[in-house]
């Protein structure tokens, strides 16, 4: 057998090429050829619904095997009816105590109700009642019975079906089954059809996604692109740039959208989206926007975390053009001083009609250099359906949960806003905090970013020929609140020894740097190692790093995870 150091002379320009193809620099084609449509992808219906009820131990009991409402309801009901079987005689006659019909009906079933009546029924005091199918149930005593399985109330007084299908559970036989034991009739024959007609899917005018990506979660639909993707281009293309959907995608028609501004005291603006392409200079902002869960994947392998599980690839760089939203503020006489906080609706509802919302400080929203855009252009092209068509919130080098999508109305206050993604999501905790004893009020909502980095090339796990005489390593670096990269470190021997990759980018101008910078280190391949531990680390303008290892910043939501970037390859001979 020919050594490392006998081979290496060898090696002629062509078969370097060949050998060293594996860990080669064509990223788009390497995908596009096989590497990716090779590889399934996932189609698995775990919702990416990240509401999570807070201190309640039941609900986490039952978490990463059921997710979800869906999931709370198939174990909420199972729960049930074992207990109904103990309590069985109490419950009946409580329950005819309480509704004002006659106990025979109550316990067959055979009644018929309107919708109309249906809907009254919204309420634990006036019981609350749902359809599935043709049927009507009364779910009063289990929402009563479990803590939690108050989220069922969002289908309150109306049908399952596109509740269910909201959160994409499967309708398993023995949900139905239990469903059985609360069945109080059926709707009458004229408000069957229009059941029948609602029980069309929340998603069914979703758009249509590049094969390529990783996907999270269909329904609502979330993912990432491969990661080698991200490296190839400075500007994520629109259709692989990834996508963080928390509902259904609204369906909007951009002639009659209007964007409502609003304040107290302050005349209210309706404007067209023609207005806001009219009224308003036109402003282009490179900038990078990240999930607050990119590479939560990275804690799950310290301990579970909740949420979808991203890996390296919820980021993405796109050149975004629009409205400023100082100048949209200003005419209709905003004034920083007398405001603490931007709100932002998006026009996408959950089944109780509570829009996506977030807000972010009036400071940031009012700064002319802060950037924020209310944008109608992704990278030269309409604002694509997935990504808030017609018009978006960027805020640069804010957490992508304030950058809302779709937006509906925006309004100044004193007040944060009151939103669940606001107040009991996308907030960090001490690795000690767990869901028995986290208290959201505690933690401030996330804003600006920390800084990250990460490797996009080579894989984890991939290998390079021995002959190779030189490594090359590709990634991203970014921080928030307009912090530059001004280095990026790499290893590749675990952090012993660093050299000092290439940065390219834009150059921005000083504290408004909110696009990436991608990152290469062509090396010398090391001699004599089996595997090598690549691993590298940025540092922002503030002198910010990041971390080295994950366990100190383990959270549980799995938000903010940005230690050192680690990756293994192995080193054939
Ligand atoms: N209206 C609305 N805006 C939204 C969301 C949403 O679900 N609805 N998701 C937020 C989150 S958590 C992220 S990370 C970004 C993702 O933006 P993208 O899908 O364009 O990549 O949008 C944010 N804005
Ligand atoms: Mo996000």
């Amino acid at each position: 057998m020919l050594s490392l150091g006998c081979t290496r002379p060898f090696m002629t320009g062509l078969l370097k090429t060949l050998r060293c193809l594996t860990q080669g620099s064509n990223s788009f084609q390497k995908i596009f050829a096989g590497r990716v449509l090779a590889c399934p992808q996932s189609t698995d219906s775990k919702t990416g619904n990240e509401h999570w009820h807070t201190g309640k131990r039941w609900h986490f009991t039952v978490a990463g095997l059921l997710t979800g409402t869906g999931g709370v309801l198939i174990w909420g009901l199972h729960k049930n009816q074992v207990e109904r079987a103990k309590t069985k005689d109490t419950i009946s006659t409580e329950q005819v105590d309480n509704h004002e019909m006659p106990s025979g009906n109550r316990q067959s079933g055979s009644q018929t109700y309107t919708r109309a009546e249906v809907i009254q029924h919204k309420t634990l005091a006036d019981r609350v009642w749902v359809t599935y199918l043709n049927d009507v149930y009364d779910i009063t005593d289990f929402i009563e019975l479990h803590p939690g399985g108050e989220r069922i109330m969002l289908a309150a007084g109306g049908a399952l079906e596109p509740f269910w299908a909201m959160y994409a559970v499967h309708k398993q036989e023995h949900v139905l089954d239990i469903l059985k034991g609360y069945k109080i009739g059926e709707l009458c024959s004229e408000d069957k059809r229009e059941a029948n007609l609602n029980a069309s899917d929340p998603y069914i005018k979703e758009p249509q996604r590049h094969p390529a990506f990783r996907v999270n979660s269909s329904k609502p639909f979330n993912a990432e692109p491969p990661a080698d993707i991200l490296a190839a281009n400075y500007l994520t293309p629109n259709d692989l740039f990834f996508k963080r959907n928390h509902l259904p995608v609204p369906d909007i028609n951009p002639l009659t959208y209007r964007l409502q501004i609003e304040g107290e005291g302050i005349k209210s603006l309706s404007l067209s989206l023609e207005e806001i392409h009219s009224k308003f200079p036109k402003h282009t902002v490179i900038a990078t926007l990240q999930c607050a869960g990119n590479r939560r994947s990275e804690m799950n392998k310290i301990k579970q975390v909740k949420g979808l599980d991203w890996g390296i690839a919820a980021i993405g760089n796109a050149s975004w053009s629009g409205a400023k939203l100082c100048d949209v503020l200003t005419s209709v006489g905003v004034k920083e001083e007398e405001w603490e906080h931007v709100h932002f609706e998006g026009l996408d509802k959950d089944l109780s009609g509570t829009p996506y919302a977030a807000s972010i400080p009036i400071h940031k929203a009012m700064d002319k250099h802060g950037d924020v855009l209310l944008a109608y252009e992704m990278n030269g092209e309409d604002l694509p359906k997935d990504h808030g068509f017609p018009v978006r919130v960027i805020v640069p080098g804010i957490v992508g949960a304030r950058n809302v999508k779709w937006v509906g109305r925006i309004f100044v206050s004193k007040e944060e806003s009151t939103s669940h993604w606001q107040q009991n999501d996308y907030k960090g905790f001490s690795p000690s905090v767990d869901w028995d004893t986290v208290d959201f009020r505690t933690a401030p909502a996330i804003q600006d970013l920390p800084v990250q980095s990460a490797i996009t090339e080579p894989h984890n796990g991939s290998n390079i020929s021995a002959t190779c005489e030189e490594i090359t390593v590709k990634g991203y670096a970014w921080s928030g609140g307009g912090r530059e990269i001004i280095r990026v470190d790499v290893s590749l021997d675990g952090g012993k020894s660093w050299q000092v990759a290439s940065l390219t980018g834009q150059q921005q101008k000083a504290g408004r740097a909110w696009a990436w910078k991608l990152w290469t280190l062509t090396a010398p391949l090391p001699i004599g190692q089996e595997q090598l531990e690549i691993v590298c680390k940025a540092v922002d303008s503030s002198y910010n790093v990041q971390p080295d290892t994950v366990a100190p910043i383990w959270n549980l939501r799995g938000v903010l995870s940005n230690a050192w970037h680690r990756i293994y390859i192995s080193v054939q001979k």
